[in-house]
């Protein structure tokens, strides 16, 4: 399979992340990335570097001043104090029901927790070097896909899914995926689908597709009742307006068995079946492996394979854009048996 790696993905590498009140290492790590190039290289799969300028499809799917904000962060962060460049911003206030998000702070902190919706996406110098990187590996993606290649992997990171219009979370700051459809949508598909796999929910593609009906989401996730992100990704969320029945939550009960969550993929593919989608971006989330320390699914290897195999049977046009997945060691491997059985199909 064409696979897109972004060398700059290493330049966003964060030290530390809050984990249960203390600062822990970055589950999100360049680490991650070195796994999954060792076993796409095993494997013998070249890797690209993206060929293609996302910016005209970041300026659609996200706001200008969030882009504006997330470009200059790291020198603003700077700015404030030199001694900046060896310490973590992170935001400590949001502005939540009764408070004013149209107006920009001036202070940093404030404009930071604005454009956030947690406290879990730390930034380093190289962050938006890096998630520029992945955008543009998925516009390159969608660009291959217009030429008429089958399928692409997006081998990047940070990953995307949590991201909105206009903030950040979850360890992700441009929505890839949501940039991948909408690219594709541009180059003539009438009619996208979005298929998450992640163990979150995608709250940021959801609502960047909300109101529309030519980009059909649909997510198989942890329960938010219990899990990340907690605020979206429930049953009842169908779409509104225009976009009424084309959004498709499958939640899941914490701790539910592999049989389950492939009846759950059953699912997603009958709605997306339905949709007759001209191409499928799929979120390819890893978090649901069995080995994953921050999820609570229980995907053995062989079930990527399986994954990657029913992925191919929608026998649509394909990107796959990889996003979270944190047991880093299996990461790699993972990510080869999905895309490998694709191929085989
Ligand atoms: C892209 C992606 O997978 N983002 C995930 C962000 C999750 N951030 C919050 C993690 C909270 C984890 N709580 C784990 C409890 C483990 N027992
Ligand atoms: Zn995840």
């Amino acid at each position: 399979m064409l696979t897109y790696f972004p060398s700059a993905q290493a330049l966003h590498a964060p030290e530390t992340e809050f984990f249960r009140g203390e600062r822990v290492p970055c589950f999100e790590s360049p680490a991650r990335a070195g796994f999954v190039r060792e076993a796409l290289l095993a494997r013998g799969l070249a890797l690209r570097e993206p060929d293609t300028d996302s910016r005209p499809v970041l300026a659609q799917v996200h706001d200008a001043r969030y882009l504006q904000f997330l470009q200059t962060a790291w020198d603003q962060w700077l700015a404030l104090e030199p001694g900046n460049a060896t310490c973590q911003p992170f935001p400590s206030v949001w502005p939540v029901r009764t408070l004013r998000s149209d107006v920009e702070p001036l202070n940093f902190t404030a404009r930071l927790g604005l454009y956030s919706m947690d406290n879990g996406s730390p930034l380093s110098a190289g962050t938006w070097a890096a998630a520029k990187a992945a955008a543009d590996a998925a516009a390159s993606a969608a660009a291959r896909l217009a030429e008429g290649v089958r399928a692409v992997f997006c081998a990047t990171r940070p990953p995307g899914h949590h991201a909105g219009a206009d903030f950040m979370g979850g360890y992700c700051f441009l929505n890839n995926a949501a940039v991948a459809a909408q690219a594709l949508r541009n180059g003539g598909c009438g009619r996208m689908a979005v298929l998450d796999v992640d163990y979150h929910h995608g709250n940021g593609t959801q609502s960047l597709f909300y109101h529309r009906d030519d980009v059909l989401f649909v997510s198989i996730h942890g329960d938010p009742r219990t899990e990340y992100p907690f605020y979206l990704g429930h049953a009842d969320e169908t779409g509104q307006g225009a976009g009424e029945g084309f959004n498709l939550n499958l939640p899941l009960p914490a701790g539910s068995d592999v049989a389950r969550w492939f009846d759950a993929l059953e699912q997603a593919c009958a709605r997306i079946d339905r949709h007759r989608a001209d191409a499928l971006v799929v979120s390819l989330g890893l978090d649901t492996y069995a080995g994953d320390p921050i999820s609570t699914f229980a995907l053995q290897a062989n079930d990527f394979s399986r994954l990657g195999q029913r992925l191919a049977r929608l026998g649509l046009p394909t990107v796959l854009v990889l996003e979270g997945g944190y047991a880093a060691a299996d990461l790699g491997l993972n990510a080869v048996r999905v895309i490998e059985a694709f191929d085989a199909a």
